[in-house]
């Protein structure tokens, strides 16, 4: 299967990240990408598809703060990764913060998303990276494709950022799909954590599904999304589907929800189906409780393939460094036949 990657995707490296009330080295490392690069050969490098294609999924004003906010922390005196710890609650008047730490405030909802020199470079490549995945089936008329995407992007919405996540490579695949002529396109989140910055971006349009299964978020981040009465609005009512899991959850209670969202996804009829896949439902994840062996990744992807239409797949989480190889070679085969 193509796979697309770019070495500036690594050059992203925040130190720590706050968890569990400390500063703790950060999860979300360049050494994931290697070891998948490791595992799974031959890649290839994106093309650039420009700013475009960000824009017509992030705020401008948003991809704007990414690429100079670091510029801002550091000549501001600061030292070190450019982390928010201040937020706005509820029902704050817009504004259009100097402050650096208003601006952090105002774009992201957790604090244990840093920005460093490297982050908008990385994002920015790291989207490409997506757009020539697509490119390989939309345009090129291949049956799948793997988009090496890291740092994930499936928590950032239309202007913020959050879990280890600033651009939204799934949602800019989709919405660049559409402008190329797919009419629908679905999107089947398995990551361990609920696919909120995804659901957001979509969930008053018709034309683009989105299905996720994930750990509920009344035990886990992101907390404030993904329950099961959430199915979108307006026009996008029922276009969302929701599949909160418990901890615990192993092979066949998650297949009989995997199972279920298929079938969801297959009566929509799309066009391509993006998968946002994340290998953090492993048993041995240091951040995840799901009990997936490295023995049930290919069945995931055998379940998936019984969807017709193209499909792309985007990384997301997963932080077994040693396991990560595996688990996505075995996930990318059962999916390719
Ligand atoms: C893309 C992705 O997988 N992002 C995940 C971001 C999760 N960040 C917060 C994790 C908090 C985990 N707390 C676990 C407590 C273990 N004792
Ligand atoms: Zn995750």
């Amino acid at each position: 299967m193509r796979t697309v990657f770019d070495p500036r995707q690594l050059t992203h490296a925040p130190e720590n990240e706050l968890h569990n009330g400390a500063l703790t080295p950060y999860f979300e490392s360049p050494a994931r990408a290697e070891a998948i690069l490791s595992a799974v050969g031959e890649t290839e490098p994106p093309v650039d598809h420009g700013r475009a294609p960000i824009e017509a999924v992030h705020d401008a004003r948003y991809v704007a703060f990414l690429e100079r906010v670091y510029g801002e922390w550091r000549a501001d005196g600061r030292k070190g990764d450019a982390i928010p710890y201040v937020f706005p609650t509820r029902g704050q008047r817009p504004n259009d913060f100097k402050a650096v730490d208003g601006q952090l405030a105002n774009y992201s909802f957790d604090a244990a998303t840093p920005i460093v020199a490297e982050t908008w470079e990385a994002a920015y490549w790291n989207a490409q990276t997506a757009l020539t995945a697509l490119d390989g089936v939309m345009k090129s008329g291949e049956a799948s494709a793997f988009a090496l995407c890291r740092p994930p992007g499936h928590h950032a919405g239309r202007d913020y950022m959050g879990g280890y996540c600033y651009l939204n490579n799934a949602a800019i695949a989709a919405e660049a799909a559409r402008s190329q002529g797919a009419e629908r396109v679905a999107i089947l989140d398995v990551d361990y954590h609920h696919g909120n910055g995804t659901q957001d971006i979509f969930y008053d349009r018709s034309d683009v599904f989105f299905a996720s299964i994930h750990a509920n978020p009344a035990t886990d981040f992101p907390y404030f999304w993904g329950r099961a009465d959430e199915r979108g609005e307006g026009a996008g009512e029922g276009a969302t589907l929701n599949r909160p899991l418990p901890h615990g959850t192993a092979a066949d209670g998650y297949l009989e929800a995997l199972d279920d969202a298929v079938s969801l996804v297959d009566a929509f009829a799309p066009d391509l189906v993006i998968v946002s896949f994340g290998a953090d439902t492993y048993e041995h994840d240091p951040i995840s409780f799901f009990k997936l062996t490295v023995d049930d990744y290919a069945a995931l992807g055998e379940r998936i393939a019984k969807l017709s239409q193209p499909k792309l797949v985007v990384m997301e989480g997963g932080y077994a460094v040693d396991a990560l190889g595996e688990i996505t070679t075995r996930f990318l085969e059962g999916l390719s036949g």
